[in-house]
Formats: structure tokens, sequence, C-alpha cells
């Protein structure tokens, strides 16, 4: 057991960081069915206490976003696949991304115990003077602490891949022809280490605001709110992209190798878009609180910052759709991922840049509207980036091969499930329907009908794709063709002898 467990190995630790997130993903998905079965009809038809339901979209919000995107997308993938990229032995700090991880398992546990007593009703945005006043119990101390130790992991960690990424690579190997899921990390890894501190700075004060009389957030004191959500948003925007950066990355990858290309189109246009979505997603937070009252010149100035960042994120999309290009398009489920990743995380950038209109966003600030937003940007961007890719590496992480078919059907359920689930709460949000409440007019009874079946769906789709890994598992079919993984030749020829890796290498391959 301790013979992985405390392994300094970038593989074994990127294996405790993919079980760690699936495991959370499964209690980030429970909370989301317990919503969808409240929300399922008007007169809160599962859970009837307010309170509750707050603290279960809450802990809902902060386990997919701290505990399931982030661990895979970096710890997991980044892990696996950065040092091999970069024909590095390891990772820089090896017990640094060993400690990385294991502030993880405690950071969820001191989540899960604010769930006692009255809870955290919060939203994962902690605002004052909810946090403060309106929630005196020792339920959201716990949550901040759990995103203190959180917000260590991940500093630690986007310092190591920094370290490893400048200071590990193969020596004939510049920035410019560096992969470009190593450039997502690298860029991810800055935005983490440039926004986290400031969630630090913020929850601390909010924490002594809470236990030692501070009164940053309060105005009694001569305190403001407002600055609360300036910092919140100060992290909380690029946030955002450290979640889908990397999926950009392994979308590229993935694109490029389906199409039969050494590499995506443009890559180096690619890179500088990447750039720049890093550099925006620092100057356009206070699109997230339009509402609070600022000025007007203030708000024209957000809106088009925020309306710039389409113009980066346009030149990946139609680079992805460049590479496929003179292609022959086959519909294997890596490529069907992809391109289900490209459409719909566009239509959640549209909506995106809808929200940035100021005086359109006063209108739909805290409706579903939003909410549909989001998720597709993530449940469909992020999500799909991560399956896609999970099915992508499979082979190389394994040895083994996972059964096509199956894939295909699990992609479609999939496809079908999240879009009857977020697609029906755009009109939900114009109709006028808040977020974060438990019951609604009438109304609104439809369309939340037809959201929680598709929530259904996509459930059961998950749990098909658990049963498709798990016989591959069983079947331990070993991996025979090289379509879905000749840049793991690649890497082979970069990759050093190891001295101890947890998955042995595959034993019988024909190429
Ligand atoms: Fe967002 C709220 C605006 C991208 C995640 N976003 C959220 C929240 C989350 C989130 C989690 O301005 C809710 C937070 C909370 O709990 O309150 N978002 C944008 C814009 C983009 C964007 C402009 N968001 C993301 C990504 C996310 C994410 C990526 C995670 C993975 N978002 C907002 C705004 C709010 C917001 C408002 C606040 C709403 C409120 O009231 O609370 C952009 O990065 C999207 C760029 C992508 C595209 C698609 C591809 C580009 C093409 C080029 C041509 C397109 C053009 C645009 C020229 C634009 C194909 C034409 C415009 C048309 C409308 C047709
Ligand atoms: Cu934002």
């Amino acid at each position: 057991m301790s013979r992985w467990m405390f392994s300094t190995n970038h593989k074994d630790i990127g294996v405790l960081y993919f079980m760690f997130g699936i495991w959370s993903g499964m209690l980030g998905l429970s909370l989301s069915m317990m919503i969808r079965l409240t929300l399922r009809t008007p007169m809160k038809m599962m859970i009837e206490d307010d309170q509750l339901y707050n603290s279960i979209v809450t802990a809902h919000a902060f386990i997919m976003i701290f505990f399931t995107v982030m661990p895979i997308l970096i710890g997991g993938f980044g892990n696996w696949l950065v040092p091999l990229m970069l024909g590095a032995p390891d990772m820089a700090f090896p017990r640094l991304n060993n400690m990385s991880f294991w502030l993880l398992p405690p950071s969820l546990t001191l989540l899960i115990l604010g769930m006692m007593g009255d809870g955290a009703g919060t939203g994962w945005t902690l605002y004052p003077p909810l946090s403060t006043f309106y929630h005196s119990g020792i339920s959201v101390d716990l949550t901040i602490f759990s995103l203190h130790l959180a917000g260590i992991s991940s500093i630690l960690g986007a310092v190591n891949f920094i370290s490893t990424i400048f200071n590990l690579r193969n020596k004939d190997m510049s920035l410019e022809t560096l992969s470009l899921f190593t450039w997502s990390v690298l860029i991810t890894a800055v935005l983490l280490l440039l926004s986290l501190p400031v969630l630090a700075g913020a929850i601390t004060m909010l924490l002594t605001d809470r236990n030692l009389n501070t009164s940053f957030f309060d105005p009694s004191g001569g305190g403001d709110p407002i600055l609360y959500q300036h910092l919140f948003w100060f992290f909380g925007h690029p946030e955002v992209y450290i979640l889908i950066l990397p999926g950009f990355g392994m979308i590229s990858h993935m694109v490029a190798q389906e199409s039969g290309k050494k590499k995506a189109f443009g890559s180096i246009g690619m890179i500088y878009a990447m750039l720049a979505i890093g550099f925006l997603g620092f100057i356009v937070w206070a699109h997230h609180m339009f509402t609070v009252g600022m000025d007007i010149d203030t708000r024209a100035y957000f809106t088009s910052a925020t309306m710039i960042i389409a113009v980066p994120t346009g030149i990946k999309i139609f680079s992805w759709l460049a590479t496929f290009y003179g292609s022959k398009v086959k519909s294997t489920p890596t490529t069907l991922w992809s391109l289900g990743f490209i459409f719909l995380f566009t239509l959640g950038g549209l909506t995106g840049v809808m929200l940035s209109n100021s005086s359109i966003d006063i209108i739909l600030h805290d409706t579903y509207y939003v909410v549909a937003h989001f998720h597709y940007v993530l449940s469909m961007g992020a999500v799909f980036a991560i399956m896609g890719g999970f099915i992508f590496w499979y082979p190389l992480f394994t040895g083994l091969s996972l059964n096509q078919m199956m894939l295909k059907i699990h992609f479609s359920l999939m496809f079908v499930g999240v879009n009857l689930t977020f697609f029906p709460q755009h009109f939900l949000g114009l109709m006028g329907m808040p977020r974060r409440y438990s019951d609604y007019p009438g109304l609104f009874t439809m369309w939340n009908l037809v959201s929680s079946f598709g929530s259904v769906v996509s459930m059961l789709s998950t749990f098909f794709m658990f049963f498709i890994i798990w016989e591959s598992l069983t079947s331990q079919r070993v991996v025979i063709m090289s379509n879905h993984m000749p840049s793991f030749i690649e890497w082979m020829q970069f990759m050093p002898p190891q001295e101890h890796t947890y998955f042995e290498m595959p034993k019988v391959m024909k190429f």
C-alpha cells in the first residue's frame, strides 16, 4: 500500500489524483442528482430544508471545481503527461508533488465536515454578509480551512509544474516546440500562482471578520462587502480559465491525432491565444458583479475587456476546425468527444458573450441563464475534455484497450443527457427563474422536468462508463492498435528508463 501512497513517481501520483478525482466526481454527481430531484417539480420534491438545499449546491460546486476537475486535469493528466512530453525523468520536486496530493484528502474532509450543523448555504462565492452574520455556526469556518488546504496544494503544484517545464525539459526542446498540452499546463500554473493567494487573502479576511472582530467587509466597522467580491472574482475569473485551459491543451493533441496530422493547425498561434486568454482573464473579473451598482464607465470597460476574450478563444476554435480540414473525419470515440467539445464549448462561450453585456447581465444575473452558460463551458467543456482525454490516453496509462463500440454509445448517451439537462436552463433563465432556490412557480415546471430527466440520462451514462472501464480492466485486452496513440511512440523515445512505475508498460505491443 505505502509503496504507491508515498510514491514520488509522477505516474503514481497521477494515478492517485485520478482515483481521488473520480471519487469526488461521484460525490459531486450525487449532490447534483439531489439538486435535480428536488427541482424536478415545484414544492421541493426531495430536500425540504432550504438551508440544506443551499449547502448542497455549495458543496456540489466546490467538489466539482476543486476536487474533481482541477485534480483530474492538472494533477492527473498534468502529472502523467507533462514529464513524458518534456523527456524528463520526473517532476522537479517529486516529494513536494506527493505532498500536493495528500493535502487534498484532508481538505475534502474539512469541506464535508462543514456540512454538519447548519452547513454553508452561501454558494461557492462565500459572499459576506451571508457568510458572516447569517452563518454563525462552524460550517463556514471549516469551508474556509478546506479552501486554505486546497489552495496550498494547488500553489505547490503550480510551483512544481513551472519549475519542471522551465528546468527539466529535454535540452533540444525550445519553448516553441513544447507540446500544446505542456504549454496549457504552464499557463494554468501561472494563473494559479497569481490568483490563489488573492483568494487565500480574501477568505482569511473573512475568517478574521467572523472570529476576530475585524471588519474588512463590515460597513458598521468601516469595511465594505463589495471589497470581498472584487477579491473573490480577481481569483474567480482566472479560475474558470484554470478549469478549461488544460482541457484546451488536451483537445489540441486529440484533434491533431485524429486528423492524422503531426501538430494542431497554427501551433504558435495556439500558444499566443492561450497566453492572451491567460492575461485577459485577469482584467475582466467585475463582469461577475455588474449588479453591485458600479458606475457606467467601469461597466463599459469590463464589458469590452470581457468581449475581447472571444478573439483568442475563436482562434483556438477555428484552429481546431482547420486541423480537421482536409482529413477524413472518422467517428472514433476520441473524435466524437473532441467535436462535441468544440461545438458545445462554443455554445457556452457565446452565451458568455451575451452575459458580458452589462445591461443584459443586469437582467440575467443570478438566473438560470448563467447556470446554463457555465455548465456548457464546464460540464460539456471541461468534462468532455476529461472524458475524451481519458479514453485517448487510457492505453498509455494502462496498456489496455477500451471497447470502442461501447465508448460510442456512452458518448451518445452523455451528449443527449447533458444537452437535455442544460439547454432548457437557458429558457428558464430568460423566463426569470433565479438560481440557488429550491422551489419555483408552476410556470417553470416543464423545462425543469426536462432538465431533471436529462440529468438522470447523464448519470446512467456515467455508470455505463464505469462499466466500460471495468470491462477493460477485467478482460485485460492488451493494446494492439497504434491508431489511438502514435504520439506514445514519440514519447517512448524521449523516456529515460524508469526505476519504478506503478503501471507496467504494456508487454505486448504491435505497431
Ligand atoms: Fe463565463 C459567469 C462571460 C468563459 C465559467 N462563467 C460564469 C460562471 C462560471 C463561468 C462558473 O460576462 C458563474 C460564476 C458564478 O458562480 O456566479 N465566460 C464569459 C465569457 C467567456 C466565458 C465572455 N466562463 C467561461 C469559461 C468558463 C466559464 C471558459 C469555465 C470553464 N461568464 C461570463 C459572464 C459571467 C460568467 C459575464 C457572469 C454572469 C453573471 O451574471 O453572473 C469567454 O471566455 C467565452 C469565449 C468563447 C467564445 C466561443 C468561441 C469563439 C468564437 C469566435 C467568434 C465569436 C464571437 C462572439 C465574435 C465566444 C467561435 C459573437 C457573439 C455572439 C453572441 C454571437
Ligand atoms: Cu468570469
